[in-house]
């Protein structure tokens, strides 16, 4: 299937190469290439909470040195995403989907060997040869452990080893491809796994939910032939907005239930999506209590009566089901969806127990950044354009390229404003790579950064600005940074920003 618009597109950046040009703000273009005409029909009306949750299992390190490590395998499998759905071919680490979980400490370093045993020719497209990468999104990471787009791994059983120092707060990371030009449908096909980094000191005392009361939830929409397999069509409505499944699945498996009894449960939630974004809220009116987003812990809890997350972000919340009957049935509602896509899985609350732990009042110390000692501000751009007559999402007018001229050039150790400006009518969820920020500015109304805890992608609204505050610490050298609806990535929302040593 597809790839015509990418083969013009990828002819479009080579075109384009470095050069720069003059932005005109808020036009929609018309798109003038021509649409692969390919459709299958999706299936529809599955019914929902027919199949239990599973949870992705944690993976056992081998202790080397002193290092947690771990060798995964991208290769493909079969995966059972629904009872009356045959089972789909996925791409998966350890042919799995989603990936295994990896349970890191923070201040030990975790290593893993991926290999590349994908199959090559999955679409017949000009774009198979291009090499996946592994990124651990939101990790803190020296630059050839990071995944950047031109550090993939050979087919045939290629490898390269990451190194993970876990010099970070606690926090929920996730590993997925980042391919050049792919990343959208290697995602989709099930290159995702959670990674979840632990600090004790913090944690412990807090005496959270944990073992089988803490729930890693990934969330994930995605399409589906008569024959179970994923369908991923490039076409103009999927390049504007992004992918967009029909079906929402939970840990891989489409609207789950899950038995839980009558606690206090803490859910490790990551929108895996390509581009959806959910809004969260329980059908019986109760609040979902937050206490984490994307770089760990909030300093307090806060309860919500719903919860925006957009591609890419993490949240930590606790459901309180201590009140509730048995044989109560709570739904995970999705309030920004219609029919399938409304109702992302269901609680069924099946057993009374007597509920000792309650949720702590305060989380953790919150470290506000010092605005005032900001070096520059730099502002950015976000764009819809016709390059060459295909579609491109530009950053400053530019389409990625690895061979672009950084966008920015931080020096270690300052601290800078980086003003995202989004005249297009999508939302742009913003992700730098290596950094965790604040949000200080949105529309020009200053925020309460701890509000939001600290953050590696944060939503650009349409027509609007969000200001984050960003300190780069920990390595020099060239990282990216990219909007997360993965299609906008793919086709060009990118660029590279490098961390200069102190002169
Ligand atoms: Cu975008």
């Amino acid at each position: 299937m597809i790839p015509l618009p990418r083969r013009k597109f990828l002819r479009a950046i080579a075109a384009f190469g470095g050069a720069s040009f003059c932005l005109p703000r808020v036009r929609l273009l018309a798109q003038t290439h021509a649409h692969t005409g390919i459709t299958t029909s999706a299936v529809t009306g599955l019914a929902p909470f027919v199949d239990a949750l599973r949870i992705p299992p944690v993976l056992k390190p081998k202790i080397v040195n002193k290092v947690d490590t771990y060798s995964l395998t991208m290769q493909s499998g079969m995966s059972k995403c629904h009872r009356d759905l045959p089972a789909t071919e996925i791409w998966g680490y350890n042919g799995i989907f989603p990936g295994p979980t990896i349970v890191a400490t923070k201040n030990r370093a975790v290593s893993i060997k991926q290999t590349n045993n994908l199959p090559m020719a999955h679409d017949g497209g000009e774009m198979t040869h291009m090499l996946p990468a592994v990124h651990l999104h939101g990790a803190l990471v020296e630059p050839g452990s990071d995944g950047h787009p031109n550090d993939g791994i050979a087919f045939g059983g290629g490898t390269r080893d990451y190194l993970y120092p876990n010099q970070q707060r606690a926090c929920s990371l996730w590993y997925h491809d980042h391919t050049h030009g792919m990343t959208g449908e290697r995602v989709m096909k099930g290159l995702a796994g959670l990674y979840l980094l632990r600090d004790p000191s913090v944690e412990a005392p807090l005496k959270l939910p944990s073992g089988t009361r803490e729930i890693p939830l990934i969330i994930q929409d995605r399409s589906f032939a008569a024959n179970g397999q994923f369908i991923y069509n490039l076409d103009d409505a999927t390049l504007e907005m992004g992918f967009q499944g029909d079906n929402i699945l939970v840990n891989g498996v489409v609207q789950p239930f899950l038995a839980v009894e009558t606690a206090l449960y803490r859910f490790r939630i990551l929108n895996g999506s390509n581009s959806r974004i959910y809004k969260l809220a329980l059908s019986n009116g109760d609040p979902l209590i937050q206490i984490g987003t994307d770089g760990g812990l909030l300093q307090r809890p806060k309860e919500l009566a719903s919860l925006e997350i957009a591609p890419s972000e993490r949240c930590d919340i606790i459901i309180d089901f201590t009140k509730l009957p048995v044989g109560a049935k709570i739904v995970l509602e999705n309030l920004n969806g219609t029919d399938s896509t409304a109702q992302i899985m269901r609680f069924d609350v099946a057993k009374r127990v007597t509920e000792s732990k309650s949720i702590p009042e305060f989380l953790q110390p919150w470290e506000e950044l010092p605005e005032q000692k900001s070096v520059i501000l730099r502002q950015f751009n976000l764009a819809r354009q016709t390059l060459n007559g295909a579609l491109t999402w530009t950053i400053n007018g530019y389409a990625y390229n690895s061979a672009n001229p950084p966008l920015a050039k931080p020096v270690i150790e300052t601290i800078e404003h980086w003003n995202f400006v989004n005249p297009t009518n999508h939302p742009h969820p913003m992700h730098l790579h290596l950094v965790q920020f604040q949000i200080v500015n949105i529309n020009g109304v200053p925020q309460e950064a701890s509000e939001f805890g600290w953050k590696d992608t944060f939503v650009v609204p349409p027509a609007s600005e969000v200001t984050f505050l960003i300190k780069f610490s920990g390595y020099t050298g060239r990282y990216v940074f990219h909007c997360h609806n993965l299609e906008h990535e793919d086709f060009a929302m990118m660029g590279e920003f490098e961390v200069l040593p102190k002169s």
